[in-house]
């Protein structure tokens, strides 16, 4: 039996890789693991069946026999776990990585939610503009950081790892914003990413199910 993820039946990235279904998705295909997909509309993911498997009625989950987890990055973190070519064997080299994953959603993706939530909800406040440029600010800090750190290495601590996975996939959430091109090692390392046939893979599948539900 393959693991079951679930995805929004009709994402409003128009399938363009945004939505955390995508990091799932592209962990599994670095694994090699097949998997199955679950799709779900908004009003389903807030039934009791969906919030059975994640109290919050989000995407995504994982389903695998008697294992049900929410979190991407739980997600992650297990698929990165259970297979080999996600996280080093080395017990040093493997505890970094994970220090990266946690990086990723704990450090560099909150101003990066920031700005989502401002350019979404925030735009008829009168302090919208202020609130915009110090967000963008605090995106910047840490991205400056970053780059600091990545300077001309492939990846953020030897080979590539989950770590970078979820960093990668963190740093696709500022490319429109405009502010990832002010780095260019960042934005080369996206791209680096990006270009890997696993990830291709996730894309397209994920891009496949948008293209179903609305029709081509
Ligand atoms: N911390 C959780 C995790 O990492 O798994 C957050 C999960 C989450 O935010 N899920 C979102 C969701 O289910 C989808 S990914 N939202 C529906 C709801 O809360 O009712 C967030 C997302 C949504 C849309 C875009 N987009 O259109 O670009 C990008 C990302």
């Amino acid at each position: 039996m393959n693991p079951t993820i679930t995805a929004f039946e009709l994402s409003p990235d128009r399938g363009r890789g945004l939505a955390r279904d995508m990091r799932v998705r592209w962990a599994l295909e670095e694994a090699g693991q097949r998997y199955d997909v679950r799709l779900l509309s908004f009003s389903a993911m807030k039934e009791p069946a969906h919030r059975a498997r994640h109290p919050f009625g989000q995407i995504p989950t994982y389903e695998d026999g008697d294992l049900a987890l929410f979190e991407s990055g739980a997600i992650v973190l297990h698929i990165a776990e259970s297979h080999a070519g996600l996280l080093p064997p080395d017990p040093v080299a493997r505890a970094r990585a994970i220090s990266w994953m946690f990086a990723a959603l704990n450090t560099v993706e909150p101003p990066i939610l920031d700005l989502q939530t401002v350019l979404f909800l925030e735009r008829d406040k009168s302090w919208f503009e202020e609130r915009r440029a110090m967000v963008k600010d605090a995106i910047r800090r840490r991205l400056a950081e970053l780059s600091g750190h990545l300077r001309d290495a492939d990846w953020l601590d030897g080979g590539f790892s989950a770590g970078d996975l979820l960093m990668v996939s963190v740093l696709l959430r500022v490319r429109a914003a405009g502010i990832l091109d002010e780095y260019p090692n960042l934005a080369a390392y996206v791209a680096r990413g990006e270009a890997r046939p696993a990830y291709q893979r996730a894309f397209a599948a994920q891009l496949a199910v948008f293209t179903a539900a609305s029709g081509g």
